[in-house]
């Protein structure tokens, strides 16, 4: 697939120089720094010194006095807690880490995890009637409840209440629960907007150590939790997700609580976790016990303290990950082999086959759009009505375009990159058309194209181990502050290589410098003639440590080649 590459705006030459003597770093790593909002000494300093004691006061959170003053209340008053939280990451993390954290100092408190199939997303009726057949007079939710203002009410008529957590945008009215803590609300000046889920939960727990003088220690106990958290929900790692993510990922690799040791254990990555890998080994595991069976087996595993019972559950859990993958494949080679026979003008992919597994549908969508970039919707049979995830294309609306063919749906929602929808199954037909005719007179060629965003051009002898050094103190990487992409022009390959599985590897020479890498590309298996032609090529590239039995050596993973 053709990629556009897009050079980042280059800082102010004088900028860059006061910053490289200020901390005394390169030109190169200054303009990265600067690329990223780091300006200055002190700027720098907490940038690649992230302390705990840099969080903010949780009580800036609006509402949270009332929220740990009700949970104080509960446990004077011996009232049953029931924790509440989403089946994906974001939402097993947080119930895990709030009920773990809870039922360390008060004995009288439950979780409800809701199944995606039978009661779908976020609080359902089943859950508050559990509550109140089991005599809870308090929810807390997680990760959810931000928009369940019925659900409430219904809660409120049986006396139960309700503190929500949530981190989703709110709507135009709030919930009627006891309290509500969501960094977005628009009346709520806490500093930071972008806590996951889990984030929010951790910041209730922080408000309780302070109230009730339980030691903090005790908290960042879950670190590892909120960084799992961070890492899947896919929220920007900086401001306090950064110092949140930094020693959540430190303890997750020195030394992890039972549950998340037992998933690294069977995931075959034992150690060097960052942000990346826990998206593609933890995440997919954890997601997976909701994906095929009931998510609450997920939360089982990540409070549990026995390694015995902890390795048993997570091999449950990833016999659900290998059924998972196992669906994924064999939908998404069916979803490409209808792409290759369809339309291939058409700006949109809307895909439907009744048997299709509504529990990998989200996954195979994204997997399309790695193949033909489109906004793509994956349709299955649901009770007897078509129901679908939508991904999109960076910079395209696909809520939207969505909302434009609302007259052939029963129900839609999410955001610009991810929606969901319902609709009869006598209309995909029709949808199928409508939509292709809202996306092509919509979207620009410019957003067909997928996009590299390069930080610096370079020569390849500005790497050295000393540069890398520094851009390693800048991870943790993740959104809004990307392992830097380096381009790097006038490229030969020698001692080219075609590895398993449709990979190269080869030596990087530039014309006029001596410095070499080993590059490695994962898929360019397809540019193994051209690379063997001779021919001089540009590449865009992330610089990594390789270590291979003890031998350390920095490689280039590319992103990109272009061919002169
Ligand atoms: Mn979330």
């Amino acid at each position: 697939m053709e990629k556009r590459w897009v050079f980042k705006e280059q800082p102010n030459e004088e900028q860059v120089k006061i910053l490289s003597e200020a901390i005394n770093v390169s030109g190169i790593l200054s303009s990265l720094l600067l690329q990223r909002d780091i300006a200055d000494f002190d700027e720098a300093k907490y940038f690649f010194r992230p302390k705990l004691d840099m969080l903010h006061d949780p009580f800036l959170m609006k509402d949270m006095d009332v929220a740990v003053d009700r949970i104080k209340h509960a446990i004077h008053e011996n009232q049953k807690i029931l924790v509440y939280g989403d089946y994906d990451v974001d939402g097993t993390t947080s119930v895990a880490l709030v009920y773990d954290f809870l039922r360390n100092i008060y004995e009288h408190v439950s979780f409800y995890i809701p199944d995606r199939y039978t009661e779908g997303y976020g609080i359902s009726l089943k859950g508050i009637d559990y509550a109140d057949y089991n005599n809870f007079e308090l929810i807390i939710s997680l990760d959810c409840g931000i928009k369940a203002i019925d659900k409430v009410a219904y809660a409120n008529e049986k006396n139960i209440d309700f503190i929500i957590c949530d981190h989703h945008r709110p709507g135009d009215e709030l919930p009627a629960a006891h309290a509500v803590l969501d960094p977005k609300r628009n009346d709520c000046s806490y500093p930071f907007d972008e806590l996951s889920g889990c984030g929010v939960g951790f910041k209730l727990m922080q408000a309780l150590c302070i109230q009730n003088e339980i030691p903090i220690e005790n908290l960042y106990e879950y670190l590892d939790l909120v960084a799992v958290s961070i890492a899947a929900d896919i929220v920007p790692i900086v401001g306090e997700n950064r110092v949140l993510a930094y020693y959540g990922l430190k303890k997750l690799n020195a030394n992890p609580s039972v549950g998340l040791q037992a998933l690294m254990n069977i995931s075959g990555k034992r150690n060097n976790y960052d942000i990346t890998s826990v998206v593609f080994t933890i995440g997919p595991r954890i997601n997976a016990a909701g994906r095929i069976s009931h998510a609450g087996a997920s939360v089982d595993l990540l409070v549990n303290k026995d390694e015995v019972v902890a390795a048993e559950q997570a091999s449950k859990i990833n016999e659900h990950n290998i059924e998972r993958r196992g669906l994924d494949t064999m939908i998404s080679e069916e979803a490409f082999s209808m792409i290759a026979g369809g339309d291939e003008t058409k700006k949109s992919t809307v895909l439907f086959k009744k048997n299709w597994h509504k529990g990998v549908i989200g996954i195979v969508a994204s997997r399309c759009i790695e193949k033909s970039y489109k906004p793509t919707i994956i349709l299955t049979e649901s009770n007897n009505m078509a129901t679908g995830s939508a991904r999109s294309v960076r910079g395209f609306d696909v809520y939207k375009a969505i909302a434009a063919c609302s007259d052939l749906l029963e129900q839609f929602g999410g955001h610009k990159y991810a929606a969901g929808l319902t609709l009869p199954l006598e209309n995909v037909a029709l949808f199928q058309e409508k939509f292709e005719a809202v996306v092509s007179s919509t979207i620009t060629e410019e957003q067909l194209v997928p996009q590299i965003d390069i930080d610096q051009k370079i020569d390849l002898d500005i790497i050295t181990q000393k540069f890398f050094n520094v851009l390693n103190q800048m991870a943790p990487f993740g959104p809004r502050n990307m392992s830097p992409i380096f381009a790097t022009d006038n490229i030969v390959a020698t001692q080219l290589k075609k590895l398993r599985g449709d990979h190269v590897k080869f030596t990087t020479k530039q014309e006029g410098t001596e410095q070499t890498f080993v590059a490695i590309g994962f898929g360019f298996g397809k540019y193994f003639d051209l690379l063997s032609s001779g021919m001089t090529f540009s590449i865009a590239y992330t610089v990594e440590e390789n270590d291979y039995l003890g031998n350390k050596s920095l490689q280039l993973y590319l992103k990109d080649i272009k061919f002169d």
